[in-house]
């Protein structure tokens, strides 16, 4: 890498203090209007940069890649999910694609439990009754939920985020279950308590609450398809702060609506930013419009990444967060 900084494009707007480290190391352009940029503003990026720094909100895809200019040797993504990345068609050009995983873990399991929570008590509903002046008096029979302790706990994708799920879970009360391309090492099996199941067919009739936590990929597009999903047990819950893609949202709002699922808590959904105008009217359906990495420090040690592996790549060395295609 010759000596002059890189010219960096970063899309949206980031933490302040990850902003300002970005323009003191790097020729770095913001964007100060935090608008999502336009197909040809993204043209226009990747023609210009050394370094595009996108998020989820920005469809890196082959056509796009197309316009890169030969400048463009590194795609340094703020957030865990590279699916708005093709990063095959971007390793082809000569351009490595980095992400920002590990940081969100804690978070995003965080907001995973939260939905657990809101879903089995009625929180939102009942925090809407109160705040709207509607509280009236306890009475025995009221707003009755599901209890937590004692159920089981079906986690699609063991990785990083559904473990940390499971961990934080277990301390709930909850019995540990998973499907995963591959079973969890022994010793995390026992320290989570857990049960594996090859089969996800299987594992989806058995739970009182199932989690998705796999990356949203072509092998996982519609995961969750209308016939899964019916296996579901009526009282079942189950909660996506993966991607919306894994669960055909279609069927799922059909289901919650005729009662042959419990609950459903969302962070995430198929057409995003839209969502399925009958979900949101679905009492049963908790939503929350993408917050599973949102914390100050979250966004802020994600940007950190992104700066990591930029100025790695800079001084002439593989970048930690290197995305190879067959990881994904
Ligand atoms: C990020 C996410 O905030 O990291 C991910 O995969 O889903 C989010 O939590 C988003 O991707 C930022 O680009």
């Amino acid at each position: 890498m010759a000596a002059r900084k890189p010219k960096v494009i970063v899309t949206r707007k980031l933490p302040d203090p990850v902003e300002t480290r970005m323009r003191e190391l790097f020729d770095t352009e913001l964007n100060l209007t935090d608008a999502p940029m336009t197909r040809a503003q993204l043209s226009d990026a990747v023609g210009r940069a050394d370094v595009l720094a996108p998020t989820i909100t920005d469809k890196i895809d082959a056509t796009l890649l197309e316009k890169a200019g030969p400048k463009l040797k590194l795609i340094a993504s703020f957030g865990a999910g590279v699916d708005h990345v093709d990063v095959a068609a971007a390793n082809a050009r000569g351009i490595t694609v980095t992400n920002t995983p590990g940081v969100l873990t804690e978070d995003t399991a965080d907001l995973t439990m939260a939905l657990i929570m809101a879903v089995a008590r009625r929180i939102v509903e009942g925090a809407n009754v109160a705040q709207a002046g509607g509280f009236t008096g306890w009475t025995p029979t009221w707003m009755m939920g599901h209890r937590i302790t004692g159920k089981r706990l079906g986690i699609i994708g063991m990785g990083r985020i559904g473990q940390a799920v499971a961990r934080r879970a277990r301390a709930f009360g909850l019995q540990i279950h998973y499907h995963n391309r591959k079973p969890v090492s022994p010793r995390i099996a026992e320290e989570l308590g857990a049960t594996y199941w090859e089969s996800l067919d299987q594992m989806l009739a058995r739970m009182d609450i199932v989690s998705v936590h796999s990356p949203h990929t072509p092998a996982t597009y519609h995961l969750l398809s209308a016939r899964r999903l019916k296996l579901l047990q009526p009282h079942a819950i189950l909660i996506n702060t993966a991607r919306g893609e894994i669960i055909d949202e279609t069927a799922l709002t059909e289901l919650l609506a005729q009662g042959a699922i419990g609950g459903a808590g969302l962070d995430v959904f198929e057409f995003e930013p839209r969502i399925n105008p009958k979900l949101l009217k679905l009492p049963n359906a908790v939503l929350l419009p993408h917050m599973g990495s949102a914390t100050i420090e979250g966004r802020i040690d994600m940007g950190e990444k992104v700066i990591i592996n930029i100025r790695t790549w800079m001084d002439g060395h593989k970048p930690p967060d290197r995305v190879i295609p067959s990881m994904m």
